[in-house]
């Protein structure tokens, strides 16, 4: 199983921000102790994807963060990402494993305990599950259940991330799941200082994880 600091991941959406306010929350969060990031991009024109993608990939490294590509294999491929993330109607986890080789990391969006127990078996190398509560980024999603939550952490050996609304105010409510960490987008990335913001939920992460 490969070694993925999954305690703060921090999952990026350059909405309403120009490129320099972007980056800069970017660094900022980083600065603050992400442990692992996503470039999640809805983003259509694949030559901004890229250059949005090696622009960010620049700063992880400085920080020795992990990269990953929301969607993309070709632009987490073209810009020597360290991983690629996954959802349902995404490429399956066993072609994108078969085309990327056992080096790269995989994770899995999913809801369900079949659905975990099929990612991990493909060869997925973590997991994220949600939306734990409403969430006002952009995505179609369903709630999932703390109990689901707790379900899949128990029925998989690798790490299980809660997703979905989570903020400094309500991951309490994660206490006593064996996840690995939690994914936010907004609680950062909208955060008035991303990186205090890092700095305290990666405190209540570590605190909570334990
Ligand atoms: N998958 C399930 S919820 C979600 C994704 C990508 C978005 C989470 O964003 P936020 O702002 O942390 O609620
Ligand atoms: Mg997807």
């Amino acid at each position: 199983m490969k070694k993925i600091d999954t305690t703060l991941y921090f999952i990026t959406d350059s909405t309403g921000f120009s490129e320099e306010e972007f980056l800069y929350r970017v660094e900022e969060a980083l600065k603050g102790g992400a442990t692992l990031l996503q470039l999640r991009e809805k983003e259509p024109d694949t030559r901004r994807y890229i250059h949005l993608a090696e622009k960010v990939h620049e700063i992880t490294r400085k920080y020795n963060v992990p990269l990953i590509i929301d969607d993309r294999i070709d632009v987490a491929m073209a810009i020597d990402a360290e991983g690629v993330h996954l959802g349902q109607s995404d490429m399956p986890i066993k072609t994108a494993r078969k085309i990327l080789g056992e080096n790269m990391i995989i994770g899995a969006t999913t809801k369900t305990v079949p659905q975990a127990l099929e990612a991990y078996s493909q060869g997925a190398d973590y997991l994220g599950v949600g939306a734990i509560y409403p969430t006002t980024t952009k995505v179609k999603t369903v709630l999932t259940s703390t109990e689901t939550l707790d379900a899949i952490c128990k029925a998989v050996p690798i790490p299980v991330n809660a997703i979905g609304g989570l903020n400094k105010g309500n991951i309490d409510i994660l206490r006593g799941i064996s996840i690995s960490g939690i994914c936010v987008v907004s609680a950062i990335m909208k955060a008035e200082s991303p990186r205090k913001e890092a700095e305290i939920l990666l405190s209540l992460s570590k605190e909570l994880i334990k």
